[in-house]
């Protein structure tokens, strides 16, 4: 495998992680008004993105990495025993179970899955450490950043990156890992698990206040020994590509730089795109691409350009698969696919930075200051 190049998770399995019928977040149910329909979190943006890095030819210049189940003792690493416990259990009923709020479904076996999706996490996150590759991207599903160590949430089972990151410590001599997450919402789980860790720096960009209901406020900021080592952006809803640049300008990459981390991971939902049905953020193809360039820069200027990123939310089908392919295709450093989307997306007011997006992200500069390397 060439050290330059890009690798990739995806298994046909994680399109069959299923969450049934359900109306949209909630089981359906007749007597409240909720008709059946698919759950949003399914597997189409997913399976589509992957068709599409496949139909573009980006597939080519990527280097396919197996994925292979977490280990318990890997996920035991991050999650209670009973939580492992329940959701093995549970994914042996004939119809499966939940992760832990009742919005998360998983179908019979939706345990073996979960445990490709973290441990096709680890897989990526250990080329990268190991110099295989230089970068790769982890399409997996079910997502994990909303997972907590005793609970799945938000349609997550467990924490596939905080697994990963906990790996990369505890195995692969990795000890400073930054963990940058543009999902669109809060990146709460990843946070909780490393809350007090001063060596494991969370950013969650995410809008103000959406899910998980009252997380991820800008004085959320770690605790003991982590305080400072937890950053929150609650962007304003409506922020486009330039309110996300500047706050990755402004407060990200300044913080990566004086984290001085060895590896940066990132928590990549594509539900912050101007086309999603569960959020009411602007972004397109091209900010994607944008905010993917400068975690790049900071990966070469700060630890020999090892990053890893790993697929969370993203609801729109159509949509999903061009924002993904942006992100991936600059990774790889290869020619850009165009979206043909892109003219008419980016046309939409409220691309460019609007004064209370830049006054949220300014009041957090202080916060630079309590990062140490
Ligand atoms: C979980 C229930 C309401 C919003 C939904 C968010 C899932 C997600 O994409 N998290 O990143
Ligand atoms: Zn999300």
């Amino acid at each position: 495998m060439a050290p330059s190049a890009t690798g990739y998770v995806y298994h046909e399995l994680f399109g069959w992680h299923d969450t049934g019928t359900a109306a949209g977040l909630m089981p359906s149910d007749p007597a409240a008004g909720l008709q059946p329909f698919v759950h949003f979190e399914n597997a189409e943006t997913k399976r589509r993105l992957h068709e599409l890095i496949v139909i573009s030819g980006l597939v080519d210049s990527l280097v396919r990495i197996r994925p292979v189940h977490a280990s318990e003792q890997q996920i035991l690493r991050v999650h209670t025993d009973e939580h492992l416990a329940r959701i093995k259990a549970e994914s042996e009923l004939p119809k499966g179970g939940d992760a832990g709020d009742g919005m998360s479904p998983f179908g019979h076996g939706g345990y073996q899955i979960a445990t490709l999706a973290a441990g096709g996490v680890i897989a990526a996150v250990e080329a990268v450490v190991k110099g295989d590759v230089q970068n790769a991207y982890a399409l997996v599903r079910p997502p994990g950043h909303h997972a907590i160590a005793e609970s799945g949430m938000g349609f997550c089972t467990f924490s596939n990156l905080a697994i990963a990151a906990r790996h990369a410590r505890e195995q692969l001599g990795v000890e400073r890992v930054a963990i940058v997450d543009w999902d669109v919402h809060h990146g709460n789980g990843t946070q909780s698990v490393f809350v007090d860790d001063p060596l494991v720096l969370t950013i969650s960009l995410h809008q103000d206040n959406v899910f998980p209901p009252n997380s991820g406020a800008v004085d959320e900021r770690g605790t003991g020994a982590g305080h400072g080592y937890a950053i929150n952006v609650p962007l304003p809803a409506g922020t486009g590509d330039f309110g996300y640049l500047y706050a990755m300008d402004e407060v990200v990459v300044p913080a990566l730089q004086r984290f001085r981390p060895d590896l940066i991971l990132v928590a990549s939902g594509f539900d912050a795109s101007a086309m999603d049905p569960l959020a009411r953020q602007l972004l397109t193809s091209e900010g994607y691409r944008l905010m993917t360039e400068r975690l790049l820069g900071a990966a070469t200027e700060l630890c020999a350009g090892r990053l890893a990123m790993s697929h969370e939310g993203g609801y729109n089908p159509v949509y999903v698969p061009f924002c993904g392919l942006a992100v991936i295709e600059t990774m790889a450093g290869v020619p850009h696919f165009a979206d043909p989307y892109l003219p008419m997306v980016s046309g939409f007011a409220g691309r460019s930075l609007q004064p209370h997006q830049q006054k949220l992200v300014d009041s957090l500069r202080p916060f630079l200051d309590d990062i140490h390397g």
